[in-house]
Formats: C-alpha cells, sequence, structure tokens
C-alpha cells in the first residue's frame, strides 16, 4: 500500500502524466479494479477501515484518533489462524501494532530521508529513503519468516504523501520534465456549493514554499525560516534559459502545478521501483506461484484536478484508489473489473484468502469472487461516504453521499447544501444538477438511497458533532521512548 497514491498516476490506469511498469505488470498480471473507493478518504480513518472491515463509526477513527488496538482486526484473526504476520512502514494509528509478530513503523507520518522507526522495544534512524528501506525490511521480514506458516504482510509506504520529497535519481529525471496538465485545473467551480470555494487545498493559492521546495533567503534561521517556508507565495521569481522573470497569477499556478506534480510523480516512480523488486524478490524465491500480490493506496489524491491538491472530497479522483492484484491461477490475468468495491471490503476478502469467514461485525464483502471474473448475487451498486475532519487542515467541510453506477450525491450537513453529479454525462463533475429542472425524481430516488444505507451501515450520526480527541502523533514515540528506557 501506498500513501495518497492516486490510480491517474499509475499507466495501467490510463495516466496521462507518468508510466508505472511494474505496477502495470501487476495489471496485465492480475486484476485492475476499475471502481475501488475509501470510504472516508484520508489516512489514518482508511487505516483502521483496512484494519477492520468497518466504518469510521464504527472502529472509532472518523478523523486523526488513536486507534483502538483491542477490537478486532484481520491481523489478528490471521495470527489466531496460525498466519505469521508483519506490518512495516506508516502506520500513522497512535496506538501500537496488535495481531502482527513483527512490526517496525514510521512514527506519526514518518520522514523521506533517514527516516525514524519504532518496533515495540526501540526507536532507532535507519540511513537511506523510506521507499527503498521499507521494500528491503519487508523482504528481510519474508526471507526471515518460519517456514512452516503461511505469511501475511502489510508494506505500507509512506510515499507520494506530502511533502513530496523524491530521492535523488528521481528528482532529477522529473526535474526538467513538463507534465500534462488536467482538463480541471482552472475549474471555477460554478454552480458548486460553498465547501469547494472555501476549502484551503487548491494548487493555487495553498502550496506553501517548502512545497515547492523554494530556497529560503540564506540569513533566515529558526522559526523565522519555518514561518517563510509556511507561507503561500504569490510571486516567484525564476530563471528560465539565463533569463530571471517574475511569475504571477495564471502563469505562477501553473507553474506551482508543475513543480507539485514532478515532485509527487518522481515519488511515485520510487514506489513503482520498489515494487518490481519485491516481484523480483518473489520470483527468485519461487513465491510467485502461491502468494497472492495486492498493491493499494489508502486513498486517491487531487493531481491538479478541480485546481486542487490533497483529497478528502468526495469527488472521483480522492475517493477512488487503486486495486490490482495477482494470484497466479486464480484471479484472471488482464481481467479490468468494474464492480464497485470498498476498502471495508479488504478485510473480508484476506478473511477469505486465509479460508475464514467473514465475522459479522465486518461491513465489506470478499473481493475474491470478483478476482475470478464471477459476480456474486447482490453484488452492490452504490456505496457510502462519510468524512468529518473539518475544518481539518484544509478547510475541508464535512460531507457524506452516496455514489451509484450512475450519479453521486453529497450532503455537506453542517451547511445543509447539496450536490448532486450524474456521472454518465458528466464524469469530470463539473455540473451540479441539484436544484435543476428535471432533476427532481433522481434526487428523491437517490436520497432514499443514501439514507438506506446509511442506515444499513449502522452511522447513527455517531460523530456528526464531535469526534474523539486527535491522537495519532505523539503517544506511540513517547511509549517506545519509556519501553526502551525500562529495558535499559
Ligand atoms: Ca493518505
Amino acid at each position: 500500500m501506498s500513501d495518497d497514491h492516486a490510480a491517474h498516476a499509475i499507466s495501467a490506469y490510463g495516466s496521462r502524466i507518468n508510466q508505472t511498469p511494474n505496477l502495470d505488470r501487476l495489471a496485465k498480471e492480475g486484476v485492475r479494479f476499475e471502481n475501488c473507493f475509501a470510504a472516508n478518504s484520508i489516512c489514518s480513518p482508511s487505516r483502521a477501515t483496512i484494519l477492520t472491515g468497518k466504518y469510521s463509526h464504527l472502529n472509532g477513527v472518523p478523523t486523526f484518533n488513536t486507534f483502538d488496538g483491542s477490537q478486532p482486526t484481520v491481523a489478528r484473526h490471521l495470527q489466531a489462524a496460525g498466519y505469521h504476520t508483519g506490518m512495516i512502514g506508516k502506520w500513522h494509528l497512535g496506538s501500537e501494532p496488535t495481531g502482527f509478530d513483527y512490526w517496525m513503523i514510521l512514527p506519526g507520518q514518518g520522514a523521506y530521508h533517514d527516516p525514524a522507526f519504532l518496533d515495540d522495544n526501540r526507536r532507532q534512524t535507519i540511513q537511506g529513503y523510506a521507499t527503498d528501506i521499507i521494500t528491503d525490511l519487508t523482504i528481510d521480514f519474508i526471507k526471515n519468516r518460519p517456514k512452516d506458516k503461511p505469511f501475511f504482510v502489510m508494506c505500507h509506504n509512506k510515499a507520494p504523501h506530502r511533502p513530496w520529497e523524491p530521492n535523488e535519481k528521481y528528482r532529477a529525471m522529473f526535474a526538467s520534465k513538463q507534465i500534462p496538465e488536467p482538463a480541471t485545473l482552472n475549474d471555477d467551480w460554478a454552480g458548486r456549493t460553498d465547501a469547494i470555494k472555501e476549502c484551503t487545498q487548491t494548487v493555487a493559492k495553498n502550496l506553501t514554499r517548502r512545497d515547492l521546495k523554494l530556497t529560503p533567503p540564506a540569513d533566515l534561521q529558526g522559526p523565522a525560516r519555518n514561518q517563510w517556508l509556511g507561507v503561500s507565495p504569490t510571486e516567484v521569481e525564476v530563471e528560465i534559459g539565463g533569463k530571471k522573470s517574475t511569475l504571477t497569477g495564471e502563469a505562477l499556478t501553473k507553474w506551482k502545478y508543475q513543480r507539485y506534480m514532478q515532485d509527487y510523480l518522481a515519488c511515485v516512480q520510487s514506489v513503482d521501483e520498489n515494487v518490481g523488486r519485491l516481484l523480483d524478490y518473489l520470483d527468485q524465491t519461487g513465491l510467485s506461484t502461491n502468494t497472492v500480490v495486492i498493491y493499494t493506496s489508502d486513498q486517491g489524491f487531487f493531481l491538479g484536478d478541480h485546481g486542487l491538491y490533497d483529497k478528502r472530497f468526495m469527488y472521483e479522483e480522492s475517493i477512488r484508489t487503486p486495486f490490482l492484484v495477482r494470484w497466479p491461477g486464480f484471479a484472471k490475468a488482464g481481467l479490468v473489473q468494474k464492480k464497485m468495491a470498498v476498502n471495508t471490503d479488504f478485510a473480508p476478502t484476506f478473511m477469505d484468502l486465509a479460508g475464514l469467514a467473514t465475522p459479522s461485525e465486518m461491513q465489506g464483502r470478499s473481493l475474491v469472487p470478483l478476482w475470478k471474473g464471477e459476480t456474486p448475487s447482490n453484488w452492490r451498486t452504490s456505496f457510502y461516504y462519510r468524512y468529518y475532519h473539518d475544518p481539518g487542515d484544509h478547510n475541508t467541510r464535512a460531507h457524506y453521499g452516496v455514489r451509484t453506477e450512475t450519479h453521486k450525491l453529497i450532503y455537506f450537513w453542517k451547511q445543509d447544501q447539496w450536490e448532486m453529479y450524474d456521472l454518465l454525462k458528466d464524469p469530470e463533475e463539473l455540473h451540479n444538477v441539484y436544484s435543476e429542472p428535471g432533476q427532481k425524481e433522481t434526487v428523491a430516488s437517490l436520497k432514499q438511497e443514501l439514507y438506506r444505507l446509511k442506515q444499513e451501515v449502522k452511522d447513527d450520526d455517531q460523530f456528526a458533532d464531535k469526534q474523539p480527541p486527535a491522537g495519532v502523533d505523539g503517544a506511540l514515540m513517547r511509549n517506545a521512548g519509556k519501553k526502551a528506557a525500562e529495558k535499559k
């Protein structure tokens, strides 16, 4: 799994902006899910959902809350069933991992270069680049596993999460590249509700000097330097062909988009390279034939789409997450599966692979039949979404909604505002048709479906007004320090 890797930055998904030959290999040798969605498009909640098979309102992680590791998780179930289990890389759930025989995680968001790692008794720094190290550690886990047991390992990259710091090789490769702009970079948000107009996740106005990798004046130190880096610049002096010029307005937005995407895609390229390394290792050891390999992300990401970066909103680029699976002889090679998957399905899928029934508290369904090209009866044709982190880091309004195979209805409950999109006529979601004439019946049927799903997933507005305290960064590091001191 990667962090914030949008499907439209994978060539197997038709990317216009990069090539990912190793991820494409998974798509060619296995199944690519076209419509796999995050139930709450943000890091920690997604991770909690993937582990539990439950929506945020039932697993207790609607925003950045400490995960209660005493609840049943797929790792605990698999461990109890005799699997050797491992968790390596980004965790971001505040509490210590449970159900894993081995874990080695980044504290909080983690660092790209020379990252610190925590295991169950110490904190250590490992020299190198996070994406390479996480893959090395994963290969070591597989190498050192007890050979008489099946294994389950979650290899979780930090990349390509903000602040998008590539390694030197790929930084240099992408620095000179001109990345095509998305069609909706200059979306004027006409007809949309207040939420998108009020958010602070825009390429034009919110990327900071730190994001854009601008160099602070040499005499700035300490807090003043940090303050300078935290500012979103309204003009930038650039040098092109030995000529200096100052960019503002639309030219500056275009430049910011390039800087953002060059670094983001360079980070993705390392992920792709390391997926290739992992696949090669499985080939060399003969493990390929009976190992299921899944590649996914915790959610999607706006790559300048609608003029945005980050995720959170229920728009397609944010909620769609890549899902590629290879399982020789079982998952149909080259199949493109269009049925809707949700990340609540991941835990039941792992259970199914281990020959275990889906526990009643898990809310998703096993995807395994869909890998084989079968469609189980009553497979979902709609899914429920809910986002809570308001105002959060980007002033993104809380909302919930339903996506069907043809439409999307979004409700910003604090403002009592609605958006509705016809995904067949308007796949880019530029025309909010909620209040348009002739839409009454569609609105009514989507509302009915929305409230049916809300009830089905047992969302009683548990966290509508008040969320548990944020706690994913900090506590775990302090505990690791304390444990290390006790051991001494
Ligand atoms: Ca994420």
